[in-house]
């Protein structure tokens, strides 16, 4: 095996670190221990220990994984491994992940920071790590065949370049990548600039995750693979709301949300009673010429969007996917849509041949986030969380902004529901009712007013249009 040279100086280091280039062995004896991580909370910030400072990111239910210095190069070891993923409380679906957990750790690095990655392949099948957006040699970009060679199942292999750019970027396989990628192999990577920057402002909350979609059949655990569109559980960070952790932020801080997309569309990520502006993708800092504010920025498919935003109305704020479809919990989509049936005294029949029928969306689906329905073994709703005034019928890509005036630095803990304060929440109307018949219902396929019999058309009648 060739040494590398890719770090001039430290070659001889890592050599004399090592003891021999030549043994493997004590090559392998040398590996840093990987960190694993067992929950699928968020874990608190993790302020580097070592090198160049900088301010962490939080990963909503997620993790920084900790490095070793060696000899000036920051090591990390990733193993590529299945998990178990909570994905919602209860909801257990087998996964393939990075030390314990889908997504692996979020790796944080500074500008100009010399990293090491021992990528450890405990899966049944080869795999490779791709860095996403990372300016790097051409043999270390991780596109197996391409690159390199497929990493073999029991192997370690080692990729080592310069974080030569600031920015939010993210990991993910380039290897079987359809399975992989839909089993929830990714991460994220930012590297933090060295140095004051004039495109990267200072936040004090910097929060980061990925956006990511799996096909589970209610009752299964492992993801349908094959999928390419019906896809029934979307999430941030591989949770389903309510179990993502909500955002908090003190009133008058600078908050910095990096989300990327790994999923097989596109999310329009949304904030409520704030806007926003895009300061940064995975290319890096967009210049300031080129920003304008928004409520909603487009996360396409690969992309990443680093948006900033000034945190000053205290509230509980709705932060969510705006495709409706994708703030659901577990779901089939093959449900009819029953708005203006009228089911009255056919449900008590229907239950004498199918006793555990159950009549659904009469009036819209709304009711569900308060249906406590039996449901099949590892699912979850399809639309829960209940909110200070009832349930918010909401599951899936969806959580909260929570600004309030009295939170110290850096306290990330939930501070539970806002108090508005007085007069300040939409009120029921108490003056005079309205004075007009309600339109009468509508049945699917029937506009108000429409004949009910539609006769043949008369076969001339067009040519006097
Ligand atoms: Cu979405």
């Amino acid at each position: 095996m060739q040494r590398r040279q890719f770090f001039t100086g430290a070659a001889t280091a890592v050599a004399a670190a090592t003891a021999s280039a030549a043994v493997s062995r004590v090559a392998m004896a040398a590996l840093p221990e990987p960190v694993s991580q067992a929950s699928a909370d968020t874990a608190a910030p993790l302020s580097p220990p070592n090198g160049r400072p900088y301010h962490p990111v939080v990963t909503l239910n997620g993790w920084t994984t900790p490095w070793r210095m060696n000899a000036g190069v920051k090591e990390f070891h990733l193993v590529a491994e299945p998990v178990v993923r909570e994905v919602a409380p209860g909801f257990f679906v087998n996964m393939w992940g990075y030390n314990g957990q889908s997504p692996g750790p979020t790796i944080e690095v500074v500008e100009g920071d010399k990293v090491r990655i021992f990528v450890t392949n405990r899966l049944p099948e080869s795999t490779t790590i791709h860095w996403h957006g990372q300016r790097l040699p051409n043999g270390m970009d991780g596109v197996g065949g391409l690159n390199q060679p497929h990493i073999p199942p029991g192997k370690t292999f080692v990729y080592e370049f310069e974080a030569r750019r600031p920015g939010t970027f993210m990991y993910h396989p380039h290897s079987d990548e359809m399975v992989q990628m839909a089993m929830g192999m990714m991460g994220l990577w930012i590297t933090h600039p060295k140095a004051k920057h004039p495109l990267i402002a200072d936040v004090q909350r910097d929060y980061a995750f990925l956006l990511s979609a799996y096909a589970v059949e209610p009752g299964a655990m492992t993801p349908r693979v094959g999928e390419m569109t019906d896809f029934n559980i979307w999430t941030f960070n591989s949770r389903a709301f309510p179990a993502i952790t909500p955002l908090v932020a003190r009133q008058g801080e600078r908050v910095r949300i990096r989300v990327g997309n790994l999923t097989m569309t596109n999310h329009p990520i949304h904030i409520h009673g704030h806007e926003f502006e895009v300061t940064g993708t995975d290319g890096g800092p967009v210049p300031r010429s080129a920003r304008w504010p928004e409520v909603t920025t487009d996360v396409a498919v690969g992309q990443m969007r680093q948006v900033e935003l000034m945190a000053d109305e205290p509230g509980d704020w709705a932060f969510h996917c705006h495709k409706s479809h994708h703030t659901m919990g577990a779901m089939g989509h093959e449900v009819p849509t029953m708005i203006g049936v009228d089911h009255r005294g056919l449900v008590g029949r229907i239950q004498k041949i199918v006793p555990d029928y159950m009549l659904m969306g009469e009036r819209g689906m709304g009711d569900m986030g308060a249906m406590q329905m039996p449901l099949p073994d590892n699912t979850f709703p399809m639309m829960t969380g209940k909110g200070p005034f009832g349930n918010i019928e909401m599951g899936g890509m969806f959580t909260t902004f929570k600004v309030r005036s009295n939170l110290a630095a850096g306290d990330y803990k939930d501070p539970g529901w806002y108090a508005q304060p007085k007069d300040t929440t939409a009120y029921e109307w108490q003056g005079a009712p309205l004075d007009a018949k309600a339109p009468r219902q509508t049945l699917p396929g029937a506009a108000p007013g429409a004949p009910t019999v539609h006769k043949p058309a008369n076969a001339s009648g067009h040519a006097n249009h």
